[in-house]
């Protein structure tokens, strides 16, 4: 769990009791209300409210998902306020809302979901607009060899090489288990990448941007491999539909 103790990024700093009296008070209250999946976002939730060093991640979730954010506090985005922008090496740089997300041609994907801290949930759905579509009617130009996703939580970054990019099973996506992405798996929309492990899939997507070389992500720069391919997963640039 070292790699976890570095997230430090934005956020009050906050003494490790004060994370512990609220990780005990999400037990009291997973007591008092157990089982609900929105009582239990509220608790993971709220212990990340004090937790900057990203040790909420290591509470348990019944969905087998665990909630992970390199920050104390994210704001809320929905469809009044939420912009996702494309830029960078593009003919046609543009802003999409999230109704215009929504009005786009949909693909649904099934596919497990690995952490590498070694927890998984099998067979998730996940849907919404093929990233590769969105770039392409922007007009990526021909020194454009890769892609820069940046959050809207202010400090995680993600990365791919522009053939991983044109793949279909990569995901600009909505819905997550056939329900709007929830805030806290990084909604309203967060980029889905299937074949590879789940820290590629940035939460809470604002920006996709063209440049000339991959940059390394937030955790890539604390010594993730850049590669975050899935073993077994089939590597071709784009894989079938
Ligand atoms: N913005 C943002 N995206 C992120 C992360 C994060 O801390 N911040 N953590 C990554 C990691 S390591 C994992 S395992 C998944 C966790 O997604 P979840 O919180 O929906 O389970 O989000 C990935 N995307
Ligand atoms: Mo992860």
């Amino acid at each position: 769990m070292a790699k976890r103790s570095n997230a430090s990024t934005g956020g009050t700093p906050v003494g490790r009791r004060a994370m512990l009296g609220m990780m005990a008070a999400g037990g009291a209250g997973l007591a008092a209300a157990p089982y609900l999946q929105s009582g239990w976002e509220r608790v993971l939730s709220a212990a990340s409210q004090v937790d900057s060093t990203g040790l909420s991640g290591l509470l348990p979730n019944p969905g087998g998902f665990r909630y992970y954010s390199v920050v104390g506090s994210v704001p809320r985005k929905d469809a009044t306020n939420y912009e996702l922008r494309i830029d960078g090496l593009v003919d046609r740089p543009k802003t999409y809302t999230l109704p215009d997300l929504r009005a786009l041609p949909q693909k649904r994907i099934v596919h497990d979901v690995l952490c590498t801290d070694g927890w998984r949930v099998d067979s998730t759905p996940f849907s919404g607009v093929r990233l590769w579509d969105l770039l392409e009617a922007a007009g990526v130009h021909p020194e454009g060899k890769a892609v820069r996703f940046t959050c809207f939580d202010g400090a995680y970054t993600e990365s791919l090489t522009l053939e991983q990019a044109q793949r279909d099973d990569v995901l600009v996506a909505l819905d997550m288990q056939d329900k709007p992405v929830t805030h806290e798996h990084g909604g309203p929309v967060r980029l889905y990448v299937a074949p590879m492990y789940f820290y590629k899939s940035a939460k809470w997507l604002s920006g996709v941007s063209v440049t000339d070389e991959v940059v390394p992500g937030y955790w890539e720069e604390r010594g993730y491999a850049v590669d975050g391919w899935l073993d077994g997963a089939d590597r071709r640039g784009a894989a079938a539909s």
